[in-house]
């Protein structure tokens, strides 16, 4: 770079609720954030990945009293899990936000006074159901079986409370919508929102007044504000907002707000891309550019449930099948978006078909070639490609364009996809080509194929970096590709990797699950 400032992209996973161990679900958010942050990076942007902890709300107060231990004590030590799960899993987040934070009162109390001024928050009160498990209020009409929606448990509620107006936002987000065709994806979750909008906004019960492990509503110490007013402002208390307050910084806030893209499961879009949006516009804020909703993990066809007791702990999957492996998978197997069930049959087949044959076997192969048959000493590319040459040298040359586009619309299955294309190219010309067999015949085009072999290889490592980060920097080692030089800004056909350094000698990168006989 020129001393020209970078684009700034900010990506947000939900903050997770305290009252659980971390599981493959949380993983996988953070793991879809993770990977849009470091390909960023790689692209030059200047990234800000956020993720963290919603610490406060009736569930997480009752969770710690059947612990029998204070709330502060139990959001510390739970809370803690979900800090050790971003080391364990290679996340590169770079700030983690809990709820209890005085950055973060201070920026919900500015929230609720710009609000209030403003006049979209009154006092009113209750009556009616709430569903501790999701921390949503409910009508009569939208209980199913005398549940929530979402098959949570609900109480009866009746207690003074703040209300926001909502019902007055339902315009304004249609028209929002209307100007943001890109604001929800998938589509046809974006098509659910509008829908939701359409049939009519109540206003939003935006305090409760029966427990207090909550930020107080300023002013009335009665109230502790509604948990997920609270939760959704962490997205912008990170930036530096607000930038005149004790923790303000207005520089960060300038460069980082509205979000790029606020990440999400299913099962709580209608709080970021109705309420959130709305409060936004309330207050007089920018509202995020994206949000996207990706789909719900099962465990061997069961939902997951704490009940099942069948949650998968990403953990002993990485101790099993290998970090990158696991990484790879999740974002390989299943369309981004849809549901996706986890098996161990299909994770075993992606690590031994697509890592250890596809991609394993052919940089090993051609690193061992370069090692037996060039001395160990890097080929030069031919002078004068051949047909077969340009080909593939064209397809790598094309990925970075393609892979961009599907990750621009969270498209990782794609855009990995897209990537193995050109591997199975490069498996092809491997067969096509015979190296082994020109070692005798004419060492000089046994070369020039290595060499030609390697720079691809050089390509597809460098853009798969973001998935698989330890594997692809060893991969990259071997190549002799130095860490300034592996990023987006050497591939597409920029540069090509230079001939003439000594390589050492290749080892396997990604083994094969050897499935024991029963
Ligand atoms: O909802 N499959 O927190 P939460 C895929 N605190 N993703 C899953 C999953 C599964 N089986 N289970 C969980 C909250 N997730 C609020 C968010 S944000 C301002 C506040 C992921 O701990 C998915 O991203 O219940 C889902 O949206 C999130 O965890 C819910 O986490």
């Amino acid at each position: 770079m020129t001393g020209q400032a970078k684009t700034s992209f900010y990506v947000t996973t939900p903050i997770y609720y305290v009252n659980d161990k971390p599981h493959i679900g949380h993983a996988y958010t953070t793991l879809a954030c993770d990977v849009l942050a470091r390909f960023k990076r790689l692209d030059g942007y200047d990234v800000m990945f956020l993720t963290g902890t919603d610490e406060h709300g009736q569930k997480v107060e009752k969770a710690a009293q059947d612990k029998g231990v204070t709330p502060q004590d139990f959001t510390d030590s739970v809370s803690q899990n979900f800090r050790d799960l971003t080391g364990q899993m290679n996340f590169s987040n770079d700030d983690f936000i809990r709820t209890t934070e005085a950055r973060h009162r201070a920026a919900c109390q500015k929230l609720w006074g710009l609000l209030l001024e403003k006049g979209h928050i009154t006092l009113g009160s209750y009556a009616g159901w709430y569903a501790v498990r999701d921390e949503a209020f409910h009508t009569e009409t939208e209980l199913v079986d005398g549940k929530a929606p979402s098959g949570a448990p609900v109480e009866w509620v009746e207690e003074p409370s703040y209300f926001f107006n909502l019902s007055e936002w339902q315009q304004p987000l249609l028209d929002f919508y209307e100007a943001n065709p890109g604001f929800v994806g998938p589509e046809s979750r974006f098509n659910e929102v509008k829908s939701f909008v359409r049939g009519g906004l109540r206003d939003l019960s935006v305090s409760r007044a029966s427990f207090s492990w909550g930020v107080p509503v300023p002013g009335d110490d009665a109230h502790v504000m509604y948990v997920w007013l609270d939760a959704l402002t962490n997205y912008i208390t990170a930036t530096g907002w607000p930038t005149d307050g004790e923790y303000g910084d207005a520089e960060g806030y300038e460069m980082r707000w509205p979000a790029d893209l606020h990440m999400v499961g299913k099962d709580i879009l209608r709080f970021h891309a109705v309420y959130w949006p709305a409060f936004l516009m309330a207050a007089g804020l920018p509202l995020p550019k994206r949000v996207f909703a990706h789909g719900w993990w099962t465990n061997e066809g069961e939902k997951i449930s704490k009940s099942l007791g069948n949650a998968i702990d990403p953990n002993d999957l990485a101790d099993e099948f290998g970090l990158d492996q696991m990484r790879y998978f999740l974002m390989r197997e299943v369309p981004f978006g849809n549901d996706g069930d986890f098996s161990r049959q299909a994770m075993i087949h992606r690590m031994n078909s697509d890592l250890a044959n596809d991609l394993g076997n052919l940089s090993q192969r051609v690193l061992s070639m370069i090692f037996k048959n060039c001395d160990g000493v890097m080929p030069a590319l031919p002078a004068e490609p051949r047909d077969e040459d340009a080909a593939l040298l064209a397809s790598a040359d094309a990925m970075l364009d393609a892979v961009r586009a599907q990750i621009d619309l969270q498209a990782f299955h794609e855009a990995l996809r897209v990537i193995w294309q050109v591997v199975s190219d490069a498996n092809r010309y491997v067969d096509n080509t015979a190296p082994w067999g020109l070692k005798k015949t004419d060492p000089p085009r046994m070369q020039e194929v290595l060499a030609v072999l390697a720079e691809v290889i050089r390509q597809v490592a460098i853009l798969v970096q973001p998935v698989m980060p330890e594997a692809t920097s060893k991969m990259l080692a071997q190549l002799g590709v130095p860490d300034n030089a592996r990023g987006f800004d050497t591939i597409g056909g920029a540069l090509r990797l230079p001939a003439g350094h000594v390589i050492d000698k290749p080892e396997p990168v990604f083994p094969r699950y050897i499935v024991e006989e029963a």
